[in-house]
């Protein structure tokens, strides 16, 4: 197995959270991001998609979605298990992971991709051009307020996102929190204690690792 990644940047960050917690360790080469590696012709031979983090079976399969290389590493670690201990808890955390992935990070994405310079033309991740459209940077910061509402009055309801167990819908709830402050200069308001309670749970969690 190898693994392609960049630690910086928030879909490996996921995956990084999830392995240090399960004490998993992997071959693994960085791509550099910032250098823009991961558009030149010997990364894109291996990953066409052109995005990081990348998983290559023995069997040479190439996995390129943080949730397909989760799963995958569950099956073959199961130890600490992240995704869920029962059925319900399984399907619980995968909803979940799914609701951050398209009502957070994307709304994230949308906001910080559609505004910044060096993105021109590079709006989406892939190697096709994508033009910026600045609506979408601002649809994106209102989106992430109501998202942050939502996350709020969910987590009243029980002490970690996808139930009593800490999972990996908390690690990407707590990714996508820093990238939402880096990104889209956007930080839950203090008022959402929900939220803030379960940030210092959360952190204590994943670091318990
Ligand atoms: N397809 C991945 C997301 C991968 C992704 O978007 N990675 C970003 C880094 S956070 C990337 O590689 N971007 C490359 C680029 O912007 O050119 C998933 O579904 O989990």
């Amino acid at each position: 197995m190898k693994l392609y990644s960049f630690d910086a940047a928030p879909n490996p960050a996921r995956l990084k959270l999830f392995m240090d917690f399960k004490q998993i360790e992997l071959d693994t080469t960085q791509i550099d991001l910032g250098a823009d590696e991961q558009l030149g012709d010997a990364y894109q031979a291996i990953v066409p998609e052109a995005t990081v983090p990348a998983l290559v079976l023995d069997d040479g399969t190439v996995l390129s979605a943080v949730i397909a290389i989760v799963h995958y590493l569950e099956e073959r670690f199961p130890d600490r298990p992240l995704l869920g201990r029962t059925p319900e808890a399984r399907a619980n955390t995968l909803n979940w992971n799914h609701r951050l992935f398209t009502e957070i990070f994307s709304p994230i994405a949308d906001a910080f991709r559609n505004a910044h310079p060096k993105y021109k033309d590079r709006a989406l991740p892939g190697v096709a051009p994508v033009i910026q459209l600045p609506a979408l940077a601002e649809r994106g910061q209102l989106r992430l307020a109501e998202g942050f509402d939502m996350l709020n009055r969910e987590l009243a309801q029980r002490r970690y996102l996808a139930g009593p167990d800490f999972s990996f819908a908390d690690i990407d709830l707590l990714v996508a929190l820093d990238f939402a402050k880096w990104a889209a200069r956007v930080t839950p308001d203090a008022a959402l204690q929900h939220l803030s309670r379960w940030r210092d749970e959360a952190r204590h969690a994943a670091l318990s690792g």
